[in-house]
């Protein structure tokens, strides 16, 4: 039975191109800065998303982890989103690790409003830990894969450099917003001072992800990366994925956005109660009501038919669309989800 996997877009599995790209990629000792495929990787990277340097790392979750070490020190506060992937997914590694506290604020929609974030920037007080950092998501994951617009975007994060605090975006899929919005990238990361993208995700890359900044900022995110076991030698076999991902695969990513369109279509006709984000990219989110027990099973039962995405909370499920998922699949995933909720 063939598998139609909508957990993540981070099941995809390199392309033929990309596993060819491995075999003969030219590498180096990268803690050395000698590996020629991973320089080009963080330069052409950095040159899309305008900063000044690049730097591969393990993961989305490795770089957000990084950016907040490298613009924080211990004892810090950084405003984070509730719903945000770093605060909610990451391990906690943002105390655990950077000993930084996150200063919460509302993000449902995406972004979080401007006075939400001035209510964390308060006059030194002993009693207080100094808001430094702000970091942003988009687009953003639990809030149903919502890409927010270049202008709510750009309002906040001047408002927060206005009040003197580092604007970090985790954009692990900031290429989907940028698509989705029709926009050039730079519309986004323009104004903020860092930004983590991931490879790995919608870009089809095995593995990896680029923080970028100013080349002082890399600096020391680079220090931090090898503090964390983070250096990598001959990367240069991956980052020729990373590479064929960011020059080639960004245009496709509107194909993922057509496939979740007409999978929220085709499951609100069937009577299911579907999320709807400002503006969708590549997840839909639903939601099933009914007995407790048979909406527990949903996800296990539709699995067995083939058909794999995750629960996120209780009656609240994700599906995500990628490069492997054609509208074939769209169109079989949703006879059996509905079929499957019918049920409960
Ligand atoms: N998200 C994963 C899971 O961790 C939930 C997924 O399947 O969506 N930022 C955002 C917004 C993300 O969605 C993710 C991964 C990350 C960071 C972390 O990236 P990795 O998995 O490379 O550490």
């Amino acid at each position: 039975m063939k598998k139609i996997d909508l957990r993540s877009d981070t099941v995809t599995v390199p392309t033929q191109e990309m596993r060819e790209a491995m075999v003969s990629a030219e590498v180096g000792d990268d803690v050395y800065g000698e590996d020629p495929t991973v320089n080009r990787l963080e330069a052409v990277t950095a040159e899309k998303v305008g900063k000044e340097a690049g730097l591969f790392v393990t993961s989305g979750t490795q770089g957000n982890l990084i950016a907040i070490l490298a613009h924080c020190s211990k004892g810090d506060g950084a405003i984070l989103g509730m719903d945000s992937h770093i605060y909610n997914y990451e391990g906690g590694g943002i105390a655990a690790i950077a000993g930084v506290l996150p200063l919460l604020v509302d993000d449902t929609g995406g972004i979080m409003s401007e006075d939400s974030i001035k209510k964390w920037c308060r006059p030194h007080d002993v009693h207080f830990a100094p808001a430094r950092l702000l970091c942003l998501e988009n687009t953003h994951n639990r809030q149903g894969g919502n890409a927010v617009s270049p202008q709510d975007f750009k309002e906040v994060a001047v408002a927060a450099k206005e009040e003197g605090l580092s604007v970090h975006l985790d954009g692990a899929r900031i290429f989907n917003a940028a698509v989705a919005w029709g926009v050039d990238v730079k519309e986004y990361t323009s104004v903020v001072d860092s930004v983590q993208l991931c490879l790995s995700k919608g870009l089809g890359a095995p593995v990896g992800s680029i923080l970028c900044g100013s080349a002082e900022f890399i600096e020391r995110a680079r220090h931090w990366r090898k503090r964390l076991g983070g250096g990598m030698r001959q990367a240069g076999v991956i980052a020729a994925c990373g590479l064929i991902a960011i020059e080639k695969m960004v245009n496709r990513l509107e194909e993922d956005h057509k496939n979740a369109a007409l999978l929220a279509e085709l499951l609100e006709d069937g009577g299911l109660l579907v999320e709807k984000p400002r503006k969708r990219t590549n997840m839909v989110y639903f939601v099933v009501k009914g007995e407790e027990n048979k909406v527990k099973t949903l996800a296990d039962r539709c699995a067995a038919k083939g058909v794999l995405f995750n629960a996120l909370s209780e009656g609240r499920f994700r599906l995500v669309t990628h490069l492997w998922i054609d509208e074939k699949d769209v169109k079989e995933a949703a006879k059996i989800i509905i079929e499957e909720a019918s049920c409960c």
